[in-house]
């Protein structure tokens, strides 16, 4: 039949929507349309800020919620080409996703992309507990891919943060995430031995192969940026890139908009200035920047 019933892949987006400075849903939604992908998002939590530099932020659980969007989508009998997970806001939410996945990867056509989202540079996030930690290393191994940052991987393997990581080391790690679960492992945030570059690297399972990009350093903290990146990667894989193809494509999206946003003087904890690269997104990849480790 060439009328397709379902005309564009749609994902099921499970993050926060938080209202002011630019993470999770405000991120997810804007950068996954961009990419012609329907976005369905399944709100984990209400925030009037996000967490990082805010103080006294207002903070509304939906897990009951939750369970009735779902049940009205088992209802609709809905699809998903993807799930994708990033910040969750209890014990009980992330239950919520296993049985979420579960259900709705059945003939396991669905992607399964699963960001960690539990701290940065070295610590956890203000909402994250230890028992989430506990629970988000079961979640991860129900994913095909995982977006850890290099401190939500310390997190995952009990290992101690320590930016002076060689890269025999990293690529053991990558190997021990994977073994928990995941295909395909991709760790941000990394920095290299000069400190002047930071580099993402990751690991595909099914060829054994290692990838790596590095790009020079900003010295600035936005949080949101590892949402930006992690949804970047989901719209790449479902448009049928590589996985080389899809880190070069969000690294360059992310790169992009520090640039964009580091030369305006705000405070950082608003957030990237996503809408002024948004029309970035469909440029050609130029794939130039990957390597082989
Ligand atoms: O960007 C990750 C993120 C998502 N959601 C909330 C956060 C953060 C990081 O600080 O606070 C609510």
């Amino acid at each position: 039949m060439y009328l397709k019933e379902k005309p564009i892949k749609r994902v099921a987006a499970i993050h926060d929507l938080s209202g002011f400075g630019k993470a999770s849903l405000t991120v997810v939604i804007p950068i996954l349309s961009s990419m012609e992908i329907q976005v369905c998002p399944l709100p984990t939590a209400i925030l009037s800020t996000h967490t990082g530099g805010f103080e006294d932020y207002s903070f509304l659980d939906l897990t009951d919620n939750m369970k009735d969007i779902i049940s009205h989508w088992k209802k609709l009998d809905l699809s998903f080409d993807a799930i994708y997970s990033g910040f969750l806001g209890s014990e009980k939410q992330i239950d919520i996703v296993m049985e979420f996945i579960q259900y709705f990867s059945q003939k396991n056509e669905t992607l399964v992309v699963v960001d960690p989202v539990l701290g940065d540079d070295g610590r956890l996030y203000a909402t994250i507990t230890e028992g989430m930690v506990k629970d988000m290393k079961k979640l991860v191994s129900k994913s095909h891919v995982i977006t850890p940052n290099l401190t939500e991987a310390c997190f995952l393997l009990d290992e101690k943060y320590d930016q002076d990581i060689s890269e025999e080391m990293l690529k053991s790690w990558l190997k021990r995430l994977s073994d928990m679960g995941p295909e395909i492992v991709i760790i941000t945030s990394v920095p290299d031995e000069s400190k002047s570059k930071i580099g993402v690297l990751a690991y595909e399972r099914t060829n054994n192969r290692f990838w790596k990009i590095t790009n020079n350093y900003i010295k600035a903290l936005y949080p949101g940026t590892g949402d930006s990146f992690a949804s970047v990667i989901v719209g790449s894989l479902l448009n049928g890139d590589s996985v080389p193809m899809a880190i070069d494509r969000a690294t360059q999206f992310v790169s992009t908009c520090l640039k964009a946003s580091y030369g305006y003087k705000y405070p950082q904890r608003e957030g990237i200035l996503l809408e002024k690269v948004l029309d970035t997104l469909n440029a050609p990849t130029l794939l130039q920047s990957y390597e082989i480790f």
